[in-house]
C-alpha cells in the first residue's frame, strides 16, 4: 500500500441514494409498467439484501470513505443512483431531486475534498428542471449534472428538453450522461441473458442517445454544451468513421439535418468520456489516441464496481506519467471545477 503512486485520485461515477428516492423506488417497481429498468430496481429496491448495493449507495460517509482511504482516492464526484428521479411522476421527480441535491450539499460541505457532486434535475418538467439546475450552481456550486439517458423513452436531442441544454450551458456545468435500461423501443432483445443492464444494454441505451443528440444538431445549437460518456465512453468513439461517413449519405438524402461539422467533430468537441467499469488497458490506449489524453477521465463506478481493481488498472496503465495525471485528477478539475490541490 506504501508504494502506491502519489498521485490525487479523482473518481467521477460514484453513485449514492437517499431513503426517500430508495423508497419510491420500491413503489414504482411494484408498479405495472413497461420500463426494463423495472426487474434491477425491483431487485435493488424491494429486495431483503438490496443486492448488495442499497446499503453502500446509502452510507456515504462511513464505510465509503473507508474504502477510500484503505486505496488512496481523495474524491469521490457523487451522483444520485440510476435511474435518479427519471421514473416518478413530474412533481415527485422534482421534489425529490431537490431533496437529493440538498442532501448532496450538506455532505459536500462536511468533507469539501472528499466529496464533489453531480446535482439531480427533472426532465419531466424541463423548465422546472431548469430553475433547479441554476439554484444548485449558485446556492451550492455544483460541479455539473447527472441524467440517466431517457425519460419516458425521450432523448435529449427532444426540442422539449431545449431549457436544459441552455442552462446546462449558460451555466457552464457538464451534464454526465449515465445509463438506465434501454427505452421501450429498444428493449425487446435485452430481456434474456442477463442482457438488461450493464452486461449490454446500457451501452446500447446510452450511445444510441449520444448520437441522436449528435445527429439531431444538439451541439450545432448549443456549441459550448459538455456532455460526459462513462463505461469507455459507451463505444462511441469506436464507430465515428462509420459514423461521418454515412451520416453525409444521410444528410444528401434528406433524412437528418444538415450540420456544420462531422459527427466525430462533436464528439471531440463536446464531449469528455470516463473509464467506469471498464477496466481495459487497450480500450484506455484506443480511447486516448482517439480523442486525447485530455478527454479521459477515471472512474470507479462505486459501488458497482469495486475499487481495488479500479485502481490498480489506473496506476498500471502502460501510459506516461503526464497522461495518468491528467485522467486521475487534472482533467477532473477542468472539467468539473473542482478546486486543483
Ligand atoms: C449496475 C450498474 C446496476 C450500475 C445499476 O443499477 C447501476 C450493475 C442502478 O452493474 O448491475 C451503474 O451505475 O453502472
Ligand atoms: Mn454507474
Amino acid at each position: 500500500m506504501s508504494n502506491r503512486l502519489p498521485v490525487r485520485r479523482i473518481a467521477t461515477e460514484e453513485a449514492f441514494s437517499i431513503p426517500e428516492v430508495a423508497a419510491q423506488l420500491g413503489v414504482v417497481a411494484r408498479t405495472p409498467g413497461t420500463s426494463l429498468d423495472l426487474i434491477l430496481v425491483n431487485n435493488i429496491y424491494n429486495s431483503a439484501d438490496g443486492m448488495g448495493f442499497l446499503e453502500p449507495l446509502l452510507d456515504i460517509e462511513q464505510e465509503r470513505l473507508r474504502i477510500m482511504d484503505e486505496n488512496g482516492v481523495a474524491m469521490h464526484l457523487l451522483s444520485l443512483t440510476a435511474p435518479g428521479v427519471q421514473m416518478f411522476d413530474a412533481d415527485t421527480a422534482c421534489e425529490l431531486a431537490t431533496l437529493a441535491n440538498d442532501r448532496l450539499a450538506e455532505v459536500m460541505g462536511r468533507h469539501p475534498t472528499r466529496f464533489a457532486g453531480l446535482a439531480s434535475f427533472a426532465p419531466q418538467a424541463p423548465k422546472r428542471a431548469a430553475r433547479e439546475m441554476q439554484r444548485v450552481v449558485d446556492k451550492y456550486k455544483m460541479n455539473g449534472f447527472m441524467i440517466n439517458s431517457h425519460t419516458n423513452n425521450e432523448y435529449l436531442d427532444n426540442p422539449k428538453y431545449w431549457p436544459i441544454l441552455e442552462a446546462a450551458e449558460a451555466l457552464d456545468r457538464c451534464i454526465y450522461i449515465h445509463p438506465r435500461a434501454p427505452s421501450d423501443g429498444l428493449a425487446g432483445p435485452m430481456r434474456e441473458y442477463g442482457m438488461d443492464s450493464a452486461l449490454w444494454a446500457y451501452g446500447v441505451e446510452v450511445s444510441t442517445h449520444a448520437v441522436r443528440m449528435i445527429l439531431g444538431g444538439v451541439f450545432d445549437r448549443f456549441p459550448k454544451l459538455k456532455i460526459c460518456l462513462g463505461h469507455m465512453g459507451e463505444a462511441v468513439h469506436f464507430w465515428l468513421w462509420r459514423i461521418d461517413f454515412m451520416s453525409l449519405r444521410a444528410q444528401q438524402q434528406g433524412r437528418a439535418p444538415k450540420l456544420k461539422l462531422k459527427p466525430s467533430e462533436y464528439f471531440k468537441r463536446n464531449f469528455v468520456i470516463t473509464t467506469s467499469g471498464q477496466e481495459s488497458h487497450l480500450a484506455l490506449d484506443f480511447s486516448i489516441k482517439a480523442l486525447g489524453a485530455g478527454n479521459v477521465l477515471w472512474a470507479i463506478d462505486y459501488p458497482y464496481q469495486p475499487t481495488a481493481p479500479a485502481v490498480e488498472f489506473m496506476d498500471s496503465a502502460p501510459i506516461s506519467a503526464a497522461d495518468r495525471e491528467k485522467i486521475y485528477h487534472g482533467n477532473a478539475e477542468r472539467v468539473f471545477h473542482i478546486d486543483a490541490t
